[in-house]
């Protein structure tokens, strides 16, 4: 049968990788080409990502994937709100910042006294993180860089620009910069001026399935790819891509994206811009075929990715599946922590942050990792929980089933869990949603699958997935909440 290959580069906050995704009429498979370690630089004026190594480490996954297969196309997605300085020849100033950097702590302040925070929602309808690309540019534009900068490209849109030479700002991704308009899936010119960014700044906006050019000969000679392998753009967010491969049958669905972020909520054909929307910082994204991704960012795997690096540098266990085991076998719903506290944003010592917040709560230190693990997934859940039922308040929607995608729906504990706390069936997978979505906007753009419910009915039909369905007493997790609450 007829079938098409398409590379996917797909890069998170911990680590990257060059998939190679085959379509075909009820035909959909993925084989990892290349996976990488995403390491951030600390250099004297802060956290930075090493972007000339991911891009190294894509060209080489990029060599592999051209060996292994015909390549119909390429398509980059990344993590979101981070952003590269092009000066006017085209050259990348300094080495783009990380979201984890601290300089934001005060600028995210300052830009929300001097903007009525009301307006700032009702225009671009994000939820407040201190690391929006708008907090990063307040803090930026002190430098000696900012002045010397004739574009600002996204991650994507940088190593886009890298392999192809266009320039262009994808929506998906342009959307969660805090200088969008989303009602008119626009920059928000007015809000522009009253930052004082000139709008030039900005690249034009370009769609998920929109070519993005084809390789510069260099790039044609270092990868041994074809010249003129063209590039398509993709949703280049990682979560929005990661929603498009819900494998949802109806509407009635809410979902979690889990990796390093778990990203909860609902995707809906109108943006929520009320007031308590505001406050309770749910987030109107750009999701694909100009959906709305209502959604909230809670502090994710990100929690014990970080433990496990703090216990390698001390020696201990690290071994996932050996932490998982002990997690299990602790006991249950000892100490609960707030996954949100601003605390547990920086890189650092996790097991001591965490034993602190316990300790300022007054509930029970962990002692062991085991306990430790388990009051990290148990914290998860229950913030799960409650993002998604506020989810479906705020948005007058009924949940009947959650998704739970990512690298986290490896996690059965993590997913057991989850619906438990929520009391909803949970379907985990596909683990490399996010690839997959890449994927599959690719072989749309190329006429191979048609719309959003096909592409979802294709990974429903041929991804493995696992069901969940809920146990244990509601009331347990209605205790373990109120213990939150101040
Ligand atoms: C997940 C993600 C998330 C953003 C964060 C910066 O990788 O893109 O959606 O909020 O990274």
């Amino acid at each position: 049968a007829h079938s098409s290959t398409y590379a996917a580069v797909d890069l998170g906050a911990t680590s990257g990788r060059v998939m190679l995704g085959r379509v075909g009429r009820g035909h959909l498979d993925l084989t990892e080409v290349q996976r990488f370690d995403n390491t951030p630089l600390r250099l004297a004026d802060g956290l930075h990502w090493n972007i000339t190594a991911l891009f190294q480490s894509t060209l080489d996954g990029l060599r592999i994937a051209g060996k292994a297969a015909d390549i119909a196309s390429i398509g980059i997605d990344t993590w979101a709100v981070d952003y590269g300085l092009l000066d006017a020849d085209g050259t990348l100033i300094g080495s783009p910042f990380h979201y984890r950097d601290a300089r934001t702590d005060h600028t995210a302040r300052r830009v929300t006294k001097t903007f009525d925070e009301s307006e700032l929602y009702r225009i671009t309808g994000l939820q407040h993180l201190p690391f929006n690309t708008i907090h990063q540019i307040a803090a930026h534009r002190t430098t000696a860089a900012f002045p010397a900068a004739a574009k600002l490209l996204l991650i994507p849109d940088l190593l886009t620009n890298w392999l192809t030479g266009t320039v262009g700002a994808e929506v998906t991704n342009a959307s969660t910069t805090g200088l969008f308009d989303v009602s008119k899936a626009t920059w928000s010119l007015p809000l522009l001026r009253q930052l004082g960014i000139r709008p030039s700044l900005l690249p034009p906006l370009r769609r998920p399935c929109d070519p993005a050019g084809t390789l510069l000969p260099h790039i044609a000679t270092v990868t041994a790819l074809p010249a003129r392998t063209p590039l398509t753009t993709v949703a280049s967010h990682d979560t929005a891509s990661a929603v498009a491969a819900v494998p949802a049958r109806d509407d009635q669905f809410a979902y979690i994206s889990c990796g390093t972020w778990s990203l909860a909520g609902l995707e809906l054909d109108t943006p929520v811009l009320t007031e308590t929307s505001r406050r309770a910082n749910f987030t109107n994204e750009q999701g694909i075929d100009g959906t709305i991704r209502y959604l909230r960012n809670i502090m994710g795997m990100w929690l014990l990715e970080e433990c496990r690096r703090t216990w390698d540098e001390q020696g201990l266990p690290t071994h996932l599946p050996g932490l998982l085991t002990a997690a299990e076998h602790a006991e249950p719903f000892a100490s609960v922590i707030d996954p949100d506290d601003p605390s547990f944003l920086a890189p650092g010592d996790m097991p001591r942050r965490i034993r602190d917040f316990c300790l300022r709560t007054g509930q029970p230190v962990p002692t062991n990792q085991g306990a430790v693990v388990r009051c990290i997934l148990e914290s998860l859940a229950l913030a799960h929980r409650a993002v998604l039922a506020r989810a479906a308040t705020l948005a007058r929607r009924t949940i009947t089933r959650i998704h739970l995608v990512g690298g986290g729906s490896r996690n059965a504990l993590l997913c057991q869990l989850t619906a438990d706390a929520t009391g909803l069936p949970v379907t985990a997978g596909p683990a490399e949603a996010t690839a997959l979505g890449n994927v599959l906007v690719q072989a749309r753009a190329t006429g191979v699958v048609s719309d959003l419910g096909h592409m979802r009915a294709l990974i429903a039909d041929t991804q493995a997935l696992r069901q969940y369905t809920p146990q244990g007493r509601q009331t347990d997790w209605d205790t373990a909440a109120a213990r939150l609450r101040p």
